[in-house]
């Protein structure tokens, strides 16, 4: 892969429309600062379809749901399929609960994503296959990973991204493996949800190369968890939050060049 989404996001400082959870909602934004994105929380619906309609992406998140925020969802949604401009979902715990499975489900009825980013148990849930989770984490389970990924990205017809340990990024034909990254992503609360949002401004400027840019942004913020990891050495999760938001900014094309671990599958 020889094209930098990286810089792109940099130079086009993309807007990125997020409605998400109370928990991440300032790290979301942080994050995307620290990338070279804009970040717009906004999710009242006499504006959501505005906002979306002026932005580089729209990412969804039903991370604390209620009744008002799934219909801000539908029409900043709805407005982004008519715009074309490309809408990323984060289904936090679904299948967690029958209220989120639900919610999913009508999400996806009423919306085309171009993306959609969970861990393991959340896209086995929206693939209509079963995986254990404990709250809005994955829990234990067994399977083929990639086919899983593939199926859902077949049903949906967009981009699947499946994180953990190692990150799945298909359309259903081409897959690749990103295997940067470190397990102290996991102790710290918003990971998941602000690498949604990335995967937002990387997709805002990927000129209709959905799955190359979605590898790129996989490949990329595993690293600057790498880079923060090594920063943070024998400190905590609350050094390397820190850390992990210089990272995002500090990383270079080039670095990203040297070190990057994607692999695109054999068909
Ligand atoms: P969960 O709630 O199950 O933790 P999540 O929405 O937080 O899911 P993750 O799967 O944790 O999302 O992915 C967030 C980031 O953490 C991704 O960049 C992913 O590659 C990374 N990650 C998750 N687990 C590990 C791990 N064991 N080792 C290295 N990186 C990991
Ligand atoms: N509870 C509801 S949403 C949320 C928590 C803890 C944040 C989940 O963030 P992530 O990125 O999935 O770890
Ligand atoms: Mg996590
Ligand atoms: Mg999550």
């Amino acid at each position: 892969m020889h094209m930098s989404y990286l810089s792109k996001v940099r130079q086009a400082n993309p807007l990125v429309h997020n409605i998400t959870n109370i928990v991440v909602a300032n790290f979301t934004a942080n994050g995307l600062l620290a990338l070279g994105a804009s970040p717009f929380m906004a999710d009242a619906i006499e504006e959501v379809a505005d906002v979306a309609a002026m932005s580089g992406a729209v990412v969804l998140n039903i991370g604390t749901l209620n009744e008002a925020a799934i219909a801000s969802m539908i029409e900043a949604g709805k407005a982004a399929n008519l715009h074309h401009v490309p809408l990323v979902l984060d289904p936090v715990g679904a299948g967690a609960t029958a209220y989120r499975t639900d919610v999913t489900a009508k999400l996806l009825s009423e919306l085309q994503l171009t993306a959609l980013r969970g861990n393991v148990a959340e896209v086995a849930n929206v693939a209509g296959e079963s995986w254990a989770s404990k709250g809005v984490d994955a829990g234990a389970g067994e399977g083929d990973v990639v086919a899983l990924a593939n199926k859902a990205a077949l049903k949906l017809n967009c981009v699947v991204i499946i994180t953990g340990r190692e990150d799945i990024i298909t359309d259903g034909k081409r897959t690749y493996i990103a295997s940067n990254g470190h397990s102290i992503l996991t102790r710290v609360t918003g990971t998941g949800c602000l690498l949604s949002a990335v995967v937002g401004a990387f997709l805002a400027v990927s000129g209709g190369e959905v799955l190359e840019a979605a590898a790129e942004a996989l490949s990329f913020y595993g690293m600057a968890a790498e880079l923060a990891a090594e920063a943070a050495e024998a400190q905590g999760p609350g050094s390397f939050q820190t850390l992990f938001l210089n990272q995002l900014s500090l990383v270079t094309p080039e670095q990203y060049s040297s070190r990057s671990r994607l692999k695109l599958l054999e068909a």
